[in-house]
């Protein structure tokens, strides 16, 4: 039986609390009711028709607007993988102030709660892992941990939990915190306004076109993109580096959601930049925050000597592992 309770190592002091706690256990006896936010249902019913209508417009809208559709979308995906998840969540590398700056506002774009609330839900999601402490618990099925879990009051576990985490590092970060005072105002102008008026403004598409294709479809094939990361990627796929925890190797889902699929490796090695150990394959994220690294905007990426990486995935993998 594998060493599961021997700590990850981590390459670098400075770390944040998104180690796998093994001494929480969830209390016994009855589960609290689950109380649904009806106000959360009828939004995200609307938002899901409205993309749906937003794809049957893409056979009329021109092709500009459907370029701008794909820049909306790697934008605010970057704002998500690059910035809340990488940077923000795990402290994986280190940004100077212009590239957090951009990665807020593609964040913003993303509209997937402020980086501050995102990251302490993130946190609270690697370190209890599948249990009443997760924000989406996997345990609870596909359509919780996809979308259910946005649609109903947490578990009390999960606030419990995450109010006792380390977030002075985020809360020192003004780029964060400005985000966080004025994202009621910053949503709804960079998420739809932005989007919708550009086409309008730029090349004459219709306004309805503008806003039902690069804001409403767009946001929504972000959020679902993302979604799977909870849901699909802790449920199917290989576990190469350790078989004793959920998450997976989902291609699809690395796909989809630039780079983010290979959640077995990521949540063994959760302060690798890469979230996987193959550099630049099917990993947008990694390409941008190399990029930057070159332009001089990032630095400090924390990264899995392959050594580590082997000897961890003989020693809790399902033997399915394959380097390069
Ligand atoms: C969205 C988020 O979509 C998506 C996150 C996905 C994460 C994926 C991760 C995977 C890896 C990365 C992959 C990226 C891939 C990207 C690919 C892109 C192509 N700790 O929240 P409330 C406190 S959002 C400590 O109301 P309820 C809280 O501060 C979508 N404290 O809980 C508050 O305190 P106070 C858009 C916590 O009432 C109190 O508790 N947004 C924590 O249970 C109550 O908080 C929405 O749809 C914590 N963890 O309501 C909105 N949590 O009172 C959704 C809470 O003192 N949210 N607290 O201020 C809501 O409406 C509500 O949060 C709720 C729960 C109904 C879900
Ligand atoms: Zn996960
Ligand atoms: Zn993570």
């Amino acid at each position: 039986m594998p060493d599961v309770k021997a700590p990850l190592l981590h390459s670098d002091p400075e770390t944040v609390e998104d180690v796998f706690d093994h001494t929480y256990k969830e209390k016994e006896g009855p589960k609290p009711p689950v109380v649904i936010v009806w106000r959360n249902v009828i939004l995200m019913t609307l938002l899901h028709i409205g993309a749906l209508y937003g794809i049957s417009l893409i056979p009329v809208a021109s092709k500009l607007t459907l370029i701008w559709t794909v820049v909306c979308s790697v934008f605010s995906a970057l704002g998500v993988t690059a910035g809340a998840h990488r940077l923000w969540s795990h402290r994986s590398y280190k940004a100077s102030l212009p590239l957090r700056i951009f990665l807020a506002i593609g964040n913003t774009m993303a509209f997937q709660n402020d980086i501050f609330e995102w990251a302490r839900d993130h946190r609270v999601h690697h370190k209890y892992s599948e249990t009443d402490a997760d924000p989406h618990n996997a345990v609870r099925g596909f359509f919780f941990s996809h979308i259910g879990w946005l649609l109903v009051r947490k578990h009390p576990d999960v606030i419990e939990k995450g109010r006792k985490l380390e977030l002075n590092d985020l809360r020192a970060d003004k780029v964060v915190m400005f985000q966080r005072r004025y994202y009621k105002l910053l949503v709804p102008f960079v998420c739809f306004f932005v989007p919708m008026f550009v086409p309008w403004y730029m090349w004459g598409e219709s306004l309805w076109v503008a806003y039902f294709v690069p804001a409403v479809l767009r946001y929504t094939w972000v959020l679902n993109a993302t979604w799977l990361v909870n849901s699909a990627a802790h449920m199917w796929g290989n576990r190469p580096y350790d078989s004793n925890i959920n998450p997976r190797e989902n291609k699809f889902v690395t796909f989809s959601a630039i780079g983010e699929g290979y959640h077995n490796y990521h949540h063994t090695f959760p302060y690798d930049y890469a979230s996987s150990e193959f550099g630049w394959r099917l990993n947008l994220t990694t390409c941008f925050i190399d990029f930057m690294c070159f332009l001089g905007l990032a630095r400090d990426r924390k990264h899995v000597s392959k050594e580590l990486v082997l000897a961890r995935a003989q020693r809790t993998g399902d033997g399915s592992h394959r380097s390069g």
